[in-house]
């Protein structure tokens, strides 16, 4: 495969950047929180986006090295910026399900963890429901361990999988992200609307908080709060930006 090959010197030159998008709490507009973003510095091609290389990475068994590298990289950002006087403010990571397979993973880990001096408590994992079929009883151990060690666990693109409420059910998440999907029709379109309500009311119930992901207009923003919806994320707060310029609007709303 030409791109495994590419991803494969792509990984020993660490030609990899994150980009962060905020999250915003709905009620303060405040930046409570970022999800951080890879993309590929291709040295002919320019950035390639996730979506043209993650799944691939996954296949061969790549995302291993790539998602320790995001993971690496993420906390090396949130530690300069907590040094910086930031408190109160989580980082998202995303967490492909294919890593929890690999028996390195806890450890890899909690290196990280030591070495940057980082507190679970400050981050977020993301998991989208695809990939987490093949050994759920390891998967849900393993998350288990994670939320017991302070992670946050949040289920990503809700709405979009098979079984996302037996997921719900199956897995301890303290948060779900509404899928972009379903924000863009809301207030318009009757469906979304009301599957978008159900999905806060039933989130309400089980006590898990909600972020709206894909809020372009400040149309949606007004309708999500009057909803009761938590938190928001999409272009009309800011696109993924990479960290400088996201740690401009990030001090500049504290
Ligand atoms: O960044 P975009 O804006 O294009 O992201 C597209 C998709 O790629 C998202 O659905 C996201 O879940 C996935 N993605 C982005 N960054 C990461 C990452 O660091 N790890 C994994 N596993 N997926 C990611
Ligand atoms: O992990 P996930 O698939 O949810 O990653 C978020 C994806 O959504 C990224 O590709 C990001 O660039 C994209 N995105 C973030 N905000 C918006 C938005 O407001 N509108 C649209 N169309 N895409 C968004
Ligand atoms: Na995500
Ligand atoms: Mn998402």
């Amino acid at each position: 495969h030409r791109i495994a090959d590419e991803l494969r010197v792509a990984l020993q030159n660490e030609d990899f950047v994150l980009h962060y998008q905020p999250q915003v709490d709905i009620v303060s507009e405040k930046i409570v929180g970022a999800e951080a973003l890879v993309r590929w510095k291709h040295p002919q091609k320019g950035l390639i986006m996730p979506g043209n290389f993650i799944e691939i990475a996954e296949e061969t068994g790549q995302i291993q090295q790539l998602g320790e590298w995001i993971f690496k990289t993420a906390c090396k950002q949130l530690k300069i910026w907590l040094n910086q006087g930031l408190d109160d403010f989580k980082l998202a990571i995303n967490l492909s399900a294919h890593r929890l397979e690999h028996s390195d993973f806890l450890s890899k880990v909690e290196k990280i963890l030591l070495l940057n001096n980082i507190n679970p408590q400050q981050i977020e994992l993301e998991l989208t429901e695809s990939g987490m079929l093949r050994d759920t009883e390891k998967a849900l151990e393993l998350l288990n361990h994670l939320k017991l060690r302070g992670f946050a666990l949040a289920m990503d693109d809700f709405g979009t999988g098979y079984s996302s409420l037996s997921y719900l059910k199956r897995y301890p998440f303290d948060q779900v992200k509404i899928d972009k999907s379903f924000i863009k029709g809301i207030n318009q379109n009757n469906d979304d609307t009301v599957l978008v309500k159900t999905i806060l009311s039933m989130a309400q119930h089980l006590k898990l908080t909600v972020v709206a992901e894909g809020v372009e207009t400040y149309e949606q923003l007004a309708y999500l709060r009057e909803l009761g919806c938590d938190r928001a994320q999409g272009f009309y707060f800011s696109r993924p930006v990479p960290p400088d310029e996201f740690a401009e609007s990030l001090f500049a709303s504290q």
